[in-house]
């Protein structure tokens, strides 16, 4: 472990590869404005679209994605004043750090990925060799602000373990008390937000399926269709957290209501227990219409001046690079770079 005294600071990012869904909003951005709200870190929230590119984007798509995505984060409760907002490639540091990780992290390591496997398929020998090194440019994202703490998902846990060795290896191999071993956050009732459709698949903005997610840009009659084809099972909901065992379906239902209120799963069994789904459908849709509604609005009004937008990016970018620019020029001359 890292003996250097390092300033509590939050680092995340989400893909502009789609449009927002629920799982992201409740794995992480719910998490992300609490984190700021709570006074007691810096934050840094970033649209990686650097990362979305190691799958094939329409460039206008991206940009569109990218703006949308920034909207999403402020109309969830991120404030450009409060937190450091900002676009990937607009902070040319996390790139130059990604090539040093390169170097540090091993081949062995990066196959080990599930994501990589998940995303590659049977197609591995023909996808980009930038989805093989995405862990090092994560890691890359992180470790350019020596950020403390990470709140994530679930399903990028794996990444994060990977960034703890990238920052153990290269403070060993250069002798240095450098980059500080991160602290995964994932917590909450929602870390793991499944498939509409398939209660055993992770939520994904690039499921083909619509039918599969809640978009953050849904209307209200989208949302409550969604959730009352969501896949059930025929039994009544439990009193109980342990009855939702084996019922993968209905246990997302139920954690998205916890997540969605911020009470615990046995709270919202106390109040739902003993109803059948054709019940509970239709209130958990009024939740989710109540919370997500004036989000999707306030997403709507800022895209209506994307330049507003391109500009707090900017502003961002500038913020970031006074952290990043030292971190960087730092590591260099820890690497023996000339300058
Ligand atoms: N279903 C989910 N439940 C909880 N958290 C989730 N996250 C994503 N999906 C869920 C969290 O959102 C953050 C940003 O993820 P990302 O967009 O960078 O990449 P991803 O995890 O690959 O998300 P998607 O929606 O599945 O994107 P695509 O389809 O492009 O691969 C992360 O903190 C993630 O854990």
């Amino acid at each position: 472990m890292s003996e250097q005294q390092f300033t509590p600071r939050v680092f995340s990012g989400i893909q502009p590869s789609g449009g927002l869904t629920l799982g992201n909003y409740l794995g992480a951005i719910k998490r992300f404005v609490d984190m700021q709200n709570e006074g007691s870190f810096e934050t840094v929230y970033c649209m990686v679209d650097l990362h979305a590119i190691t799958t094939w984007q329409d460039p206008k798509d991206l940009a569109h994605n990218t703006r949308e995505l920034a909207a999403g984060f402020i109309a969830s409760g991120i404030s450009p004043e409060k937190s450091i907002l900002i676009n990937q490639s607009q902070v040319p540091e996390h790139a130059q750090l990604a090539w040093i990780f390169n170097c540090v992290a091993r081949m062995g390591w990066m196959q080990r990925m599930t994501q990589f496997k998940d995303k590659a398929g049977k197609n591995a020998q023909n996808v980009s060799l930038g989805l093989f090194g995405y862990p090092a440019l994560m890691a890359a994202d992180i470790l350019i602000y020596h950020a403390t703490h990470v709140p994530v998902g679930d399903d990028q846990k794996q990444h994060l373990e990977l960034t703890r060795d990238i920052a153990i290896k290269f403070n060993h191999d250069f002798g240095v008390d450098f980059f500080p071993v991160i602290e995964p956050v994932i917590e909450g009732a929602a870390t793991r937000v499944m498939s509409l459709r398939d209660g055993t698949k992770k939520m994904s903005k690039s499921d083909p399926s619509d039918a599969s997610r809640i978009n953050m840009t849904d209307d209200a009659d989208t949302i409550a269709k969604k959730i009352r084809k969501a896949k059930t099972d025929p039994d009544a909901l439990p009193s109980e957290a342990a009855g939702l065992e084996d019922r993968p379906d209905a246990r997302n239902l139920v954690n998205i209501w916890a997540a969605l209120a911020d009470i615990s799963v046995d709270d919202v069994l106390k109040e739902v227990g003993g109803l059948q789904f054709g019940a509970f459908k239709p209130m958990l849709a009024d939740l989710a219409v109540e919370k997500l509604a004036p989000i999707a609005g306030e997403m709507a009004r800022l895209m209506a001046d994307p330049a507003e937008i391109d500009r707090i990016l900017a502003h961002g970018a500038g913020q970031a690079r006074e952290i990043t620019a030292p971190i960087l020029a730092k590591t260099y001359e820890i690497v023996g770079m000339v300058k």
